[in-house]
């Protein structure tokens, strides 16, 4: 309230009895000018807000002032900050060249935006702490954004990872002292990346699995008949590969005479050395030798890559290795030819005997094959079916059947005018090719026992094909 007084002595009189009401327990501020008086009465809590300091007038006892600051009860200075922490009654007697501001209200982020008090013509207005930056205090900064005497304590700690291949580890980005800190701790590498500790993992943490380990550079051999999906070794990047073909069957003989058939050919041989490249799809196929029965051809896997069924009966030509391509058949004057070969051997044809016997041809044998994306690279053609024997005038006269070709194209040997004619062989493919002798193959030593060899007498089976592959670093 503010009382405007009519000269001096109507403000002393006023002023008397503001004194009284101080006397009084009455809990009074103001000031007075010559004319005019501001006072209010206030309550204690208005007076002395908590954190504030208050006003001393002075002359307050211990009845008006129930507070702490026994320099405001006691009505004398006992020194600075000797007892509310703050201020000292000589200080904050709102007089300019002593005044001390009190700047200690508010917490966090409201206390370091709050107003100070002062002291405006004898008045003292508060100290009034700022706003909060936000309801909440989830910036991880230090600073107690809403005011709640703790710093950050909304902050959200996020799961973080660290680290690559086996050092790979997780953690939690948290807030420490006002900064994130990520507890993500990769683990440690090893000097050496093999499969010591399991295939494909990358133990030296450098993004690669299994670098260090060695090329495995053992040859691997594979059966007649097979058809598989080869995995590339690790940090191999070249392979070797050698492959033999299927071979033909021999011949009937025939005959009182045994007029005999014609040897099988021997299974054509192909190698190459090819550069991999990683994630090419590598299949091999080993092709079968031509059956013990006589005509029956070399089985495959694969259609395309069969040997051809030898003749049967008389003078009946034997099939081919499905198509013409690699050696030809020969073709005796009467009798049956024999038949193409294409990447197996085509079959021996079967004698024409004019009056008595007649042997049946040796079936092809089957080709073998190594391919890369689906595409043969490396193929060694079958060989040819021997041509079936024919005998004459009650078997005693008569005349043997023609050869098979060898693989890689050999021709199929002709007979004479009643013999059966021998199989082509088989084509091969890849940057050697070469063929054996007929009923021998091509680097026999290399070869199991009778592998890839032509059959040798009649109806005798032609020995499989077979494989050899071996990778480099
Ligand atoms: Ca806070
Ligand atoms: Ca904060
Ligand atoms: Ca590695
Ligand atoms: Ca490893």
């Amino acid at each position: 309230m503010t009382i405007r007084a009519k000269g001096r002595r109507a403000t002393r009189r006023i002023e008397t009895h503001w004194r009284r009401g101080l006397g009084a327990g009455l809990l009074v501020v103001g000031s007075s000018s010559s004319c005019m008086i501001h006072y209010e009465r206030v309550t204690e809590e208005e007076a002395f807000p908590a954190g504030s300091t208050v006003v001393a007038t002075g002359t307050s006892t211990d009845a008006g002032f129930p507070g702490t600051d026994s320099e405001l009860d006691a009505g004398v200075d006992a020194g600075p900050n000797d007892d509310s922490g703050t201020r000292d009654a000589a200080a904050i007697d709102c007089a300019p060249a002593t005044y001390l501001a009190d700047a200690s209200c508010g917490v966090g982020y409201c206390r370091t935006t709050n107003q100070p008090s002062s002291c405006l013509r004898g008045v003292e207005t508060a100290c009034l702490p700022g706003a909060p930056l936000g309801p909440s205090d989830v910036t991880c900064d230090g600073v107690d954004d809403d005011c709640d005497g703790l710093s950050d304590e909304d902050h959200v700690s996020t799961a973080t990872a660290c680290g690559v291949g086996a050092c790979a580890a997780t953690g939690v980005l948290a807030c420490q002292a006002g900064s994130e800190v990520d507890s993500c701790v990769p683990g440690a590498p090893l000097a050496n990346d093999t499969v010591a500790s399991g295939v494909g993992i990358d133990d030296d943490c450098d993004g690669v699995a299994d670098e260090d380990e060695p090329c495995d550079t053992t040859p691997r051999t594979f059966t007649p008949g097979s058809y598989t999906s080869i995995t590339v070794p690790l940090n191999c990047t070249q392979v070797s590969v050698r492959l033999w073909g299927g071979a033909g069957a021999g011949g009937e003989l025939e005959g009182v005479l045994f007029q005999p058939g014609g040897l099988g050919g021997a299974g054509g041989h192909a190698e190459s050395t090819l550069t991999l490249v990683s994630s090419q799809q590598l299949d091999l196929l080993v092709g079968a030798g031509a059956a013990a029965s006589c005509n029956a051809a070399g089985s495959s896997a694969l259609p395309g890559f069969g040997g051809g069924s030898g003749g049967t009966g008389i003078g009946a030509d034997a099939e081919d290795g499905l198509q013409s391509g690699g050696g030809t058949g020969a073709t005796p004057g009467s009798a049956s030819r024999g038949g193409n070969g294409y990447r197996g051997g085509g079959g021996g044809g079967a004698g024409s005997p004019v009056i008595g016997l007649s042997g049946r041809g040796g079936g092809g044998g089957a080709a073998s094959a190594f391919f890369v994306a689906g595409t043969p690279v490396v193929l060694a053609g079958g060989g040819g079916g021997g041509g079936g024997a024919a005998s004459l005038i009650l078997g005693l006269l008569g005349v043997a059947g023609g050869n098979g070709g060898v693989g890689c194209g050999g021709s199929g040997a002709t007979a004479d005018a009643n013999g059966g004619g021998g199989g082509g062989g088989g084509a091969c493919l890849g940057t050697l090719t070469r063929a054996g002798t007929n009923a021998v193959p091509f680097d026999a030593a290399s070869l199991p026992a009778n592998q890839a060899r032509g059959g040798q007498s009649s109806c005798f089976a032609g020995g499989g094909g077979y494989a050899i592959v071996t990778f480099a670093p």
